[in-house]
């Protein structure tokens, strides 16, 4: 059978990546295949955000150059609520230099990414040199990675020969423990599927984000984890009600794949 046509418990046990068998049983534990893209401006916000929405959750999805006050305390809390609420940490850093260059990046800096993001992701538009020097840092760490197969925003690049080439990548690089995109890839191993531009709340943003839904996303295409944003957190917007309303929707949508 196709990995869509399991269960999240089922792939979880079959997994080779220790990882990916966390993250797995985290989404059946939980009943969850919702994450959250928390692209808010402070700390303080970033904590209680988290904290609320952390119990609806599988991954927190941060984007940490958007905090001004980021420090090593918000990484030790954001630690603390990982495990206090049981979900994992992606950090959407979206690496795009040669593979010397972002072992600096993901290991060093400021940030030190790769000391506390279960997850990070990259283009492969330097060649496969990115995904090397990304394991040289998050191999032994226990990390894994994402490819930028697809993009969500309007007119975006990646298509075609372009999406083909990281699913060529991604089979043959075990650090890679998935994509990001619209749906599944390839059968060739259970490689995750997780969708950004998922919203209830509307069809787009001015600055070309598309939205679909986790209808078409999880229960048609295949993929594996909703990441939704605005809809969550947007003006207006009552986190907990809404992240309770994407997580129902998104775990819908798998049941009904399930049955397909
Ligand atoms: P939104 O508020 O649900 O539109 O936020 C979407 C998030 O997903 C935001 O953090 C983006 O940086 C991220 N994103 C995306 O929207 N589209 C993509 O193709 C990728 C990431 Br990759």
């Amino acid at each position: 059978a196709s990995f869509s046509q399991k269960t999240y418990a089922a792939r979880a046990k079959e997994h080779p990546h220790p990882l990916v068998r966390e993250l797995l049983s985290t989404m059946e534990r939980k009943q969850s295949n919702l994450s959250l893209a928390a692209d808010v401006a402070t700390k303080a916000e970033l904590l209680a955000l988290a904290d609320l929405v952390g119990p609806h959750i599988c991954v927190l999805k941060t984007h940490v150059d958007i905090i001004a006050d980021f420090d090593a305390d918000l990484v030790a809390q954001l630690q603390a609520l990982a495990a206090k609420h049981d979900f994992l940490i992606f950090e959407d850093r979206k690496f795009a230099d040669i593979g010397n260059t972002v072992k600096l990046q993901y290991g060093g800096g400021v940030y030190r990414i790769a000391d506390w993001a279960h997850i990070t992701n990259c283009h492969v538009i330097p060649g496969e040199g990115i995904i090397e020097g990304l394991a040289e840092v998050g191999a032994a760490k226990n990390r894994g990675l994402l490819l930028l197969a697809e993009m969500s925003s309007k007119g975006m690049l990646a298509t075609g020969a372009y999406t083909d080439r990281n699913v060529e990548m991604a089979v043959r690089n075990p650090f890679v423990i998935g994509f990001i995109g619209s749906r599944r890839f390839t059968e060739e191993r259970d490689l995750i599927t997780m969708t950004p531009g998922v919203g209830l709340h509307a069809a787009g943003d001015a600055l070309g984000q598309q939205y679909r839904t986790p209808e078409t996303i999880v229960a048609e295409n295949g993929s594996d984890i909703i990441i939704v944003g605005r809809g969550i957190y947007g003006p207006g917007k009552d986190p907990v009600a809404e992240a309770q309303r994407y997580r129902a929707a998104g775990w819908a949508a798998y049941e009904r794949r399930l049955q397909r």
